[in-house]
Formats: structure tokens, C-alpha cells, sequence
């Protein structure tokens, strides 16, 4: 594969809702997307970075810098055999996954259209249909946020989760249990408590959630292993693991029961494929998570969604729930099964709509 051309692309798009958790509230969503030509195919890339580094250390501003100076100039030195043997070259470079993982990315596409398969196909891929679960953000008023789960439970999605953080959690999952008894419910916390809150996070158990996601510390494991022994709700660990390497080592400490996979978190397909294997051969069931994504990542996200691994529903839903109009063709849409059909055609699956992707760019810069 021989890279001819590399755009990058800030693009503005405002969420449908502004997305609130323990961290942050996110209303206008600034994202970098990569534009790959190699060998006369295109492949496009999305960087999952926030717009803060609150997530994590990334930001769409850091990615582009990371991607200007280092990964783009990398990727344009020579023929690469495979998308793996460029992240091996970038293996160097110590953390930016997210920036990383839109460049790798992008040359999976590429990969699949010259093999002539579809992009879940190239990536190992077996599920024909993936099943789906949305994440609610914190509402107003627990009012809202009933009305919420409602629509989405109509709507056929697989698993409701919530984000919690503390004066927002065990009496909003009492009021939920109240009301919807039998859903497959699960909370995410994004690192809003510490062991000091060890009794309050016992109170948890009572609303037999499928898991709870990284209730602590953001680069923490040993911690997560003291309170999983303490808790009969499955701990999912999301912000800690950023490889293959740190999922063997939380697994093997018991600081999770469930793994969320985050392809910009752990640096592209190449990484989260061998995580999904480790995971696997460990019996830890992997599900993916998502991080407000285009269409770009989305499609990404429902290519990774048919490893034989991701048994759960994951966060990825339909593209109407984040855009008025997403950026690629067709849009991402939801069965009332609450499963996503995995497109079989060549590459992506979906068309990059590249009319709307000029009107929304706020900046590009091309290499080559
Ligand atoms: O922790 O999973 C998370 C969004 C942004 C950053 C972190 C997270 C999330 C979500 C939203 O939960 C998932 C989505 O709907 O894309
Ligand atoms: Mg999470």
C-alpha cells in the first residue's frame, strides 16, 4: 500500500442532545477525520479524541498535532505490506492512540476494497447483525431521563446504560428499577468515585446491573480488583485499558469481569484485535463502546462490532440519535430488533457524503 496523499480535516457538527457525564457536557462536537489515497482507493479515519482533555489525555487538537508533525509524515516514507505494519511503526510514539488509530484505521478500508471484501470481513468479522445498547446521559431531572430510557426501550434497543456520578446513582437506578424492572441495565461512572465510597458502591448490587463501568480511578487497576472483590456486580473496565497487554494484566489482577473496546482508545483495529483475542481466550466478554462518533467512526465501530468476541450490546446506535444529518450514506439506523445489519459490500460500507463533510470542515491541510 502506497500512500499518495494524506487530508486531514476538522470537522463541527452539533449533537442532536448535549451528552452529559461525570466529566463533562458535550453540545458541539469537534472532530479530526484522515482521508487516506493509496493506490487509487480512498480510506477515511476518525479521531475519537473529546474536546478537552477530560476523557482522556487526547484532544482533537492534540491528535492533529501528533498526526502533522509524526504519523502522517511516517505513514508517507514507504510501501506498507499491511495496516499492522504501519502500527507497528508507530509503536514508537507513546500514547495519542486515538491520533493513531484514525490513520491505521483508514488503511483498513483501503485494505478491504483491494481484497474486495467488506471491512468486518477484513478485520475478522463473523456476526452478520450486531446487537445494540444505548448510553443516556445525566438528565435534568430523573423525570427526563425516565421518559428516556422509555423511548429508547420502545425504540428495540438490546440494554439501556446510564452515566452516574455521586448524588446521581443509587437513587436514580432505584427510581429506574421501580419503573422498568426487567430491562438490561448497566451504569457507567467514568471515574467519579474512589475505595473511600466502598459502602456506598455496595449499594449498587441491589439493582442487579449487567456491569458498572470504570467506577474508579482513570488509570487505575488495583483498586478496581480490591472493589470487584467486594461487589457481585461485574466491574467493565473502559478508561484503564489501552492494550492487549493491559487487559491480561486487569484480568489477571480481577479488576474487571467485561471489557468495553474503544478502537481510538487502544490505538486501532490491529490493537483491539489482538485485545478481542486475549479477551476471548480468557472467556471476558468485550463489548464496543463508542465516543459520540460521525459516521466515519460509527461505521468503523459496526466492522469491530462482528468480531466473535463482542457477545454484548454495545454503545453503538443509530446516527440520528447524535446528527440531524450524519456525514456518511446511508446513515447508521437501528432495527426494532435493536440490532445493526453488518454491510457486506467492499470497504466502509457506507459512502462518505462529501458535500456535507466540506460544508461542516472548519479547516484541512494536505500532505502528500
Ligand atoms: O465512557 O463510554 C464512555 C462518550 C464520550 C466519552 C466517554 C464515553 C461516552 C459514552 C457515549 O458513554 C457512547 C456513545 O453513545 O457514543
Ligand atoms: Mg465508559
Amino acid at each position: 500500500m502506497k500512500i499518495n496523499r494524506v487530508e486531514l480535516r476538522e470537522i463541527q457538527m452539533p449533537l442532536v442532545h448535549p451528552f452529559e457525564t461525570s466529566f463533562d457536557k458535550t453540545t458541539l462536537r469537534r472532530i479530526v477525520l484522515v482521508r487516506v489515497d493509496a493506490d487509487g482507493l480512498t480510506g477515511w479515519g476518525e479521531v475519537t479524541a473529546g474536546e478537552a482533555p477530560l476523557y482522556s489525555h487526547e484532544t482533537y487538537e492534540t491528535a492533529w498535532h501528533v498526526l502533522r508533525e509524526f504519523l502522517v509524515p511516517w505513514a508517507l516514507e514507504k510501501d506498507w505490506a499491511s495496516p499492522s505494519e504501519l502500527a507497528a511503526r508507530f509503536r514508537p510514539i507513546r500514547g495519542h492512540n486515538m491520533a493513531k488509530a484514525a490513520l491505521e484505521n483508514a488503511l483498513w478500508v483501503i485494505e478491504a476494497q483491494q481484497k474486495g471484501i467488506s471491512l468486518a470481513k477484513a478485520v475478522g468479522g463473523t456476526l452478520e447483525e450486531i446487537p445494540c445498547g444505548v448510553s443516556i446521559g445525566i438528565q435534568i431531572s430523573i423525570e427526563v431521563l425516565l421518559e428516556k430510557i422509555a423511548r429508547e426501550v420502545s425504540a428495540g434497543y438490546q440494554r439501556i446504560k446510564v452515566k452516574v456520578k455521586p448524588g446521581w446513582d443509587v437513587n436514580v437506578l432505584d427510581r429506574i428499577r421501580t419503573e422498568f424492572p426487567r430491562i438490561s441495565l448497566m451504569a457507567d461512572a467514568n471515574s467519579a468515585y474512589t475505595l473511600a465510597d466502598l459502602d456506598h458502591l455496595k449499594q449498587f448490587d441491589r439493582f442487579y446491573l449487567m456491569m458498572i463501568e470504570q467506577p474508579l480511578g482513570w488509570d487505575d487497576i488495583i483498586d478496581h480488583a480490591r472493589l470487584q472483590r467486594e461487589l457481585s456486580t461485574p466491574i467493565c473496565l473502559d478508561e484503564s485499558i489501552h492494550s492487549a497487554d493491559d487487559a491480561c494484566k486487569a484480568i489477571e489482577l480481577g479488576a474487571c469481569k467485561i471489557i468495553n473496546v474503544k478502537l481510538g482508545r487502544v490505538g486501532g483495529f490491529t490493537s483491539a484485535r489482538r485485545l478481542h483475542e486475549v479477551c476471548r481466550a480468557k472467556n471476558i466478554p468485550v463489548w464496543c463502546g463508542g465516543m459520540l462518533e460521525s459516521g466515519i467512526g460509527r461505521a468503523h465501530n459496526v466492522a469491530m462490532s462482528s468480531l466473535p468476541g463482542f457477545t454484548l450490546p454495545g454503545d453503538v446506535s443509530a446516527s440520528r440519535r447524535y446528527w440531524t444529518e450524519d456525514i456518511i450514506s446511508p446513515e447508521v439506523t437501528v432495527s426494532a430488533r435493536g440490532t445493526i445489519r453488518v454491510p457486506q459490500t467492499p470497504g466502509l460500507g457506507y459512502e462518505p457524503d462529501l458535500n456535507r463533510i466540506e460544508r461542516v470542515t472548519t479547516r484541512k491541510e494536505q500532505f502528500s
